[in-house]
Order: C-alpha cells, then structure tokens, then sequence
C-alpha cells in the first residue's frame, strides 16, 4: 500500500494531488486523537496569544502576521483559534476542545505519538516510492475542523508559504483521521493546476523592529466549477504537491473532521527560501524523514 503503482505515480504527476484509502488503520487513527485529546486538556495558552485563525488574506495578516505567536511556531507545539470563541477579554466562549482550529508546526518534532507517525516505515516507504532522496519535514499540523463552525481554508498553494528554488520540491502529506465529507468539510482541488507556478508568495517583512509577513502577488479568482471535490474515509492519505490549487469549504455538519497534515521538502539540490514565515532554527533544524 505505501508504495504507489506506476499507475498512481502517473496520476499523481497528472493531477497534482493522490488518493491512497486506507493508508492508516482506525487504531492508528485513535491513537494520534487520543494524543490530541490530551495535549488539548493540558493546553495553556496564554491570554494574549489567544489570536483567531483565518486564512482570509487580510485577517492573516492582521492576525498572523503581526503575531509573534504564530510566527514564532514553526518550532513549538501551539494552539490557534476559530473566530468568534473568546469574549474581548480572551475568556472561552465555548468549551475549549471545541474553539482549536489547529494545533502547529512541530507535533512532529515534540510530540513521540506524531513523530512515530510521520516518520513510519510506510511513510518513508511512499516518500522513496516518490524518489525523494533527502526529504526533511518542515512542519505539522493538526487540524480539527469543528462542527457548526470550522473555518474554511480559502483557495491556495501551499508553496505560496513554503516556497523553494526550484519549485516542485514540497510535498503535503494529509490523512484523515475522520472520514471527511462533502459535508463537513472535505478537500477539493483542481487537478492539473501545479505546473503553472506560483501566484502568491507570504514573504517576511519588518514593521520596524517586529518581524510580520506580506504577500507578493496575488491568488486569482479560480473558477468554482474547477474544484474537484475529494471526499475520504478516516485513515486514508492525500499526496499533495506543493503548487496544486486547493481548499476546504466550512463545516457545517454536526461532524468534526480532525486530520494530521506534514510537509515534506525534497533537500537535495533545493533552496528553502529564507523569505518564508517559518525558518528551521538552532532547536530545530529540519529534521530527515528517512531514520
Ligand atoms: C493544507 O494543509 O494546505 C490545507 O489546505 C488543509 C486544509 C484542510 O485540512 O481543511
């Protein structure tokens, strides 16, 4: 299962993105819930880290950029927020379990459940089947999707945050650790749309001493009807290419949708921009997938 056909290699060279169903068992995906269900009871977040997430480009800048919380993540475990789920004095509105967007960026790296994971024989085995030959992990996350009210995530690539010279060099790993449906808020992508580049680019920027973030360029309005969308049952992984257009719509259902996603980038022969958000840093240089 973890090594891909000749078949499923075409297709993923085709369309930018993959299906692998049942990539994971259900006890394997309790396993990273319950882990998740713990770290969440011992969550303490401060009160003025307590920022909303959104991926509206306006709000991430207002929201993320300019907060050292987030872009000080990429080597922590921590917590952001649905909109709407603290009073003005950063009290919980609702129960805190139910107000996480995601947790981010080094589950990976900090956390022995998460790290077993994604450094698992048969994800190393996919990653050679793919002929990464030095992929490191960049960042994890993991994302909850809440019923009611889980956010969408607007149209983008993911190289528009994770950018590399060449491009072509990044790869999501995304697994659904609840079936994700049309309607709580599974993948949709447009297939084929990798191979024309990037159009937007979250670069590091100062406001005077402070490190923020801005865009250079700007993402197109992508026709609707262009969404492929890409329902899974719980366990399975999607392969993402760094530039294949993609989203998610908001959850409206009674379902949560939680699913663990990594990003792996191919370190032979590539450059990670320096301008990107999230930096490998003394703590935590990017670590080899293969151990
Ligand atoms: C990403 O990780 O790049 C995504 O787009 C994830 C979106 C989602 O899980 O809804």
């Amino acid at each position: 299962m973890a090594c891909l056909s000749p078949s499923q290699l075409q297709k993923f060279q085709e369309d930018g993105f993959l299906v692998l169903e049942g990539f994971l068992s259900a006890d394997e995906c309790v396993a990273m819930q319950q882990r998740i269900g713990e770290l969440v009871a011992d969550m303490d977040v401060p009160l003025h880290c307590r920022i909303e997430f959104s991926t509206q480009e306006e709000e991430q800048l207002r929201s993320q950029g300019k907060k050292d919380y987030f872009l000080s993540s990429g080597d922590k475990i921590r917590f952001f927020f649905e909109k709407g789920v603290f009073d003005e004095k950063g009290n919980f509105l609702v129960p805190p379990e139910k107000s996480i967007n995601k947790i981010g960026h080094a589950l990976h790296a900090h956390d022995p459940v998460f790290r077993h994971v994604t450094h698992s024989p048969k994800v190393q085995a996919l990653a050679k089947s793919l002929g990464l030959q030095m992929p490191v992990v960049v960042q994890s996350m993991y994302i909850f999707k809440q019923p009611h009210f889980g956010g969408e995530v607007s149209p983008h690539q993911d190289s528009t945050f994770l950018y590399t010279e060449p491009l072509g060099r990044v790869l999501g790993i995304w697994i659904a650790l609840e079936d994700a449906t049309l309607e709580n808020g599974c993948l949709w992508f447009i297939p084929g749309s990798h191979t024309g580049g990037v159009s937007r680019r979250m670069v590091r920027a100062f406001a005077g001493l402070k490190l923020n973030t801005r865009f250079l360029g700007s993402e197109p309005v992508w026709d609707d009807s262009l969404f492929v969308p890409t329902p899974v049952q719980r366990g399975a992984l999607i392969l993402i290419h760094g530039e294949v257009v993609h989203k998610s719509e908001q959850n409206l259902s009674d379902r949560s949708r939680h699913a663990y996603t990594f990003h792996l980038m191919e370190s032979l022969g590539t450059m990670w921009s320096p301008e990107n958000w999230l930096q490998p840093t003394a703590e935590l240089p990017f670590p080899p997938l293969y151990t």
